[in-house]
């Protein structure tokens, strides 16, 4: 039986060439534990990430002392487990060299037994700088390596990007949204595991075959004995078993194990059905009773990626269950820059910020981690489907012996840590990078291949084949064949030619849409650059005055502000900003107004980029937005800050991806295009109610009728001219409401408006909110006596609204529910009371008349 024990006693550190020894956090890092040591300020405040950069050019000492514990001391081997070690150290015991280690997102482990005495073992960790560690190589290179987000300017290396050479997540050396904290620490558990006789190393249940009537599955198990072992071997789930007898030699010993279940519980994603889960437990029985034993948790489902040539192009989409999914989500990266704080409650935050979103899909971006088993487990509880990119990331990647087979092993170790994941939809191999390079059109690109002679260039590119066409796909192949492999997002496809390169046109694969933000195109044409998948897209924003104010002072609140700027990594975000709100927008009248103002901005581009895309459904089969979630307090594309509350646009990303969507599509001049799109799988018999309302509230023009939508569809439901609907009134004071009601309940309901918000003439509203009785302070119904726009709830208590950032039209009461959020059992707790604050977009721009009233509750 293996027995596992943490058995450190105080863990402490220092930098190698100090003497003092210090208290340390391991799980930890560096910064963070000289931080909590008062050695250094906080990393995130002012401008102190520029004060910080020595930390990364320094060694460091970890050390801590152990007994080895009694339940292990008969166990005939005893390993030291590190799960992950950040990046390049050495492990001593008992001052004996026994580990060096060059890669984050490795695992290590090491037969210690030989060198353990029962007390007062000393471990120690030395990690060497990760920039002394790189830099000879970029020498040895003799040229440097693209690497766009690498800012190697702020961490004092002028142009020498080195980030491409340690296998370590690509954000720590700074991206647009994030700061450059190089880190060094043991970042994953580190342990002590017994064992004697044998051992279970790995179990998959592989899923040859599943459908509602039958899923076909093998337990696929990797076993290690000491000596020649007979035994048997069994598999329980929810009272089914299975077994086999085993005869194992000495060493490692593969073992499969047919099993069937008859009519499976399927695992869905969110919107489509239940995320059903297994729980299988695998025992392996000798003579003397269990030897080994461990549980895994699965759900069962097919998945594939389906790319069939068609009409137009050729398909991207996931096929869950058979069932075509339309992907709706965003990217995420890491949590936090220092990546041991992130806690299980801030995963939970995010995946149930995601499901309450509408989401079902997140990308994990390759510029981060390949994220904590936390994060898979709660995809699979929540349903939420995972693009998950290899770490890999905007650069090109030296393509030696020692960083090929480091890469190897480092994929094999992640599929085969991810693959009983029910959500892992596909692997994909890099971010940017195919697209980026553009091999084969020597026009298109970032611009990186005009940097090298010929012959430069055709050895990256081969390094970037043997990595992305050989050693990712192949490891995919080998260690979670039924799950799909996309070398680079965005890519139309492998072709070997130059059609293999994403465009923002491109009608095969995936396309990263960047026009809108960086080409500074308007809005609109989101609604002309629909792909067949759109995985990257977005617009910055800043977060809420709360969350300015833990990295500001009130001096510091203005755009161009040294502190502003050292939270906008984008060069050209706040200008950008600015550019964009003068187009859009009214003047915001302060500064917190503006910062509001921002997040609507945000929030109204991302809406029509996701409503583009959900209309053009089936053609478009995914939409992902950037970016969902932050890793310091930053101006950013976000949808949650980085104390996860929620910006204008998650609020407004729950609306757009809601299951049914009512989108009016206004490209047209003459005409306006109602469109009903479903996710539901089963059809919708309904009625459709269209109104044209002036700001008051009068209905001065009405339609109902009868429509038939069908299951996982969309259709446009009418059209209508915009002349003849508006019979002379005045477009700048009216608005058209559109309601699909079935049985008596609106099932999805949009707003419309006719032209931009700067010409709409808006009045004060007057806004009553009374507490629904008996809600304990935590329901309220708000009406207005004038179209209220993009109203916005806050309450000192952290937590979000079932909604938000809404239009409150008069003579439309609207009931809100306020959920606290929550350490406890669940994300959300309903009945804690708010203290409700008020206002709408007219309380936010510069007045040019001062006869107010005031409107605030
Ligand atoms: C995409 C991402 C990130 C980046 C974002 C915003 O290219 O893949 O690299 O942060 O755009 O520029």
């Amino acid at each position: 039986m293996s027995e596992t024990a943490n058995v450190w006693k105080e863990w402490t550190f220092k930098a190698c060439d100090e003497n003092n020894w210090i208290p340390a956090k391991v799980p930890g890092c560096v910064h963070m534990d000289l931080y909590h040591n008062g050695i250094i300020p906080n990393p995130f405040y002012g401008k102190n990430e520029s004060e910080l950069q020595w930390i990364d050019k320094k060694d460091w000492e970890y050390q801590c002392f152990f007994d080895v514990p009694e339940e292990l001391k008969a166990s005939l081997h005893l390993e030291l487990v590190f799960d992950g070690l950040d990046t390049y150290a050495d492990v001593y015991v008992n001052d004996r060299h026994i580990l060096s280690a060059d890669n984050m997102f490795r695992s290590w482990r090491v037969d210690v037994k030989q060198w353990l005495t029962e007390c007062d073992n000393k471990l120690s960790v030395h990690f060497r700088s990760p920039i002394h560690e790189d830099l000879p190589k970029l020498e040895r290179l003799g040229y440097g390596l693209p690497a766009s987000n690498d800012q190697s300017d702020v961490g004092g290396l002028v142009d020498k990007k080195i980030s491409v050479f340690a296998r370590k997540a690509p954000y720590h050396y700074g991206w647009d949204w994030g700061p450059r904290f190089v880190t060094s620490g043991i970042w994953r558990e580190v342990r002590l595991e017994g064992w004697t006789e044998c051992r279970i190393t790995d179990v998959y249940i592989r899923q040859d075959e599943v459908t509602p009537v039958l899923a076909k599955l093998t337990a696929v198990l990797e076993i290690e004995v000491t000596e020649a072992w007979e035994g048997s071997l069994h598999v329980l789930t929810e009272g089914l078993s299975w077994t086999r007898k085993v005869n194992l030699v000495s060493g490692i010993n593969h073992v499969e194990l047919n099993m069937s279940i008859d009519q499976p519980r399927l695992w869905w994603c969110r919107g489509l059905g239940e995320p059903d889960l297994y729980s299988f437990k695998v025992e392996l029985i000798g003579t003397r009773g269990s030897a080994a034993q461990k549980s895994i948790r699965t759900g069962l489902r097919t998945i594939k990626l389906v790319t069939n040539q068609d009409d137009e192009g050729t398909s991207f989409y996931i096929e869950l269950n058979g069932v075509a999914v339309f992907a709706k989500g965003a990217n995420h990266i890491p949590n936090d820059s220092f990546l041991t704080e992130v806690t299980y409650e801030t995963y939970r935050h995010e995946i149930a910020t995601a499901a309450a979103s509408n989401m079902n899909m997140l990308r994990v971006w390759g510029g981060g981690i390949y994220e904590q088993d936390m994060f898979y487990e709660l995809c699979d509880e929540y349903g939420l489907l995972v693009w998950q990119d290899f770490m890999f990331a905007c650069s090109m990647y030296p393509g030696d012996e020692v960083f090929l087979l480091n890469v190897k092993l480092e994929a094999e170790e992640n599929i085969k840590r991810l693959r009983n994941y029910a959500c892992i939809a596909l692997w994909c191999g890099n971010n940017e990078m195919d697209t980026a390079w553009s091999h084969y059109d020597e026009q298109a690109g970032w611009g990186w291949k005009k940097l090298y002679s010929s012959e430069q260039r055709e050895r990256i590119w081969h390094d970037y084949e043997q990595i992305f066409h050989m050693i990712l796909p192949e490891a995919v192949n080998r260690w979670a064949p039924d799950i799909s492999y996309w070398p680079s997002s965005p890519m139309c496809g492998l072709k070997g030619n130059e059609d293999q390169h994403a465009h923002q046109n491109s009608s095969s694969g995936d396309i990263h849409y960047w026009g809108v933000w960086h080409s500074v195109e308007p809005f609109e044409k989101y609604n002309e650059h629909v792909g067949r998948f759109m995985s990257e897209y977005g617009f910055q924003s800043f977060p809420e005055y709360e969350s300015v104010k833990t990295y500001a002072e009130e001096t510091d609140m203005a755009l161009e502000s040294e502190v502003m700027l050292a939270h906008q990594k984008h060069k050209r975000g706040n200008q950008l900003i600015k550019e964009y709100m003068d187009i859009y927008m009214r003047e915001p009248k302060d500064f917190p107004s503006f910062l509001y103002m921002s997040q609507v901005l945000q929030a109204e581009a991302m809406k029509t980029a996701i409503e583009a895309h959900r209309r053009r459904k089936p053609y478009c089969m995914g939409s992902l937005y950037w970016q969902m979630n932050d890793c310091w307090p930053v101006a950013s594309w976000a949808g949650m800050d980085y104390y996860g509350r929620w910006k204008a646009l998650q609020y407004y990303a729950r609306r757009s991806f809601s299951d049914v969507l009512l989108s009016v599509d206004d490209t047209d001049e003459s005409r306006l295009d109602v469109y009903i799109i479903s996710d539901f799988r089963f059809p919708i018999h309904g009625t459709l109610r269209i109104e044209l309302l002036n700001f008051s509230g009068d209905v001065i023009w009405c339609c109902v009728g009868p429509v038939e939508v069908d299951a996982l569809s969309g259709v446009k439901a009418l059209s209508v001219n915009k002349e003849e609907l508006l019979a002379g009134n005045d477009e700048t004071s009216v608005l058209l409401v559109v309601q699909l009601e079935t049985d008596g309940t609106v099932i999805g309901s949009c707003e419309h408006y006719l032209v931009p918000f700067k010409e709409m003439k808006l009045a004060d509203p007057t806004i009553q909110i009374t507490e629904v009785e008996g809600s304990g302070g935590t329901r309220f119904v708000l009406e207005t006596d004038t179209l209220a726009k993009q109203v916005r709830l806050s309450t000192s208590i952290e937590g979000i609204f079932d909604d938000n950032y809404f239009d409150l039209l008069p003579n439309r009461p609207k009931t809100v529910t306020f959920m606290a959020r929550s350490a406890g059992r669940t994300p959300f707790d309903f009945s804690a009371p708010a203290q409700l604050e008020i206002c709408s977009m007219i309380d936010c721009v510069t007045r040019h008349t001062k006869d107010l009233k005031n409107s605030m509750a």
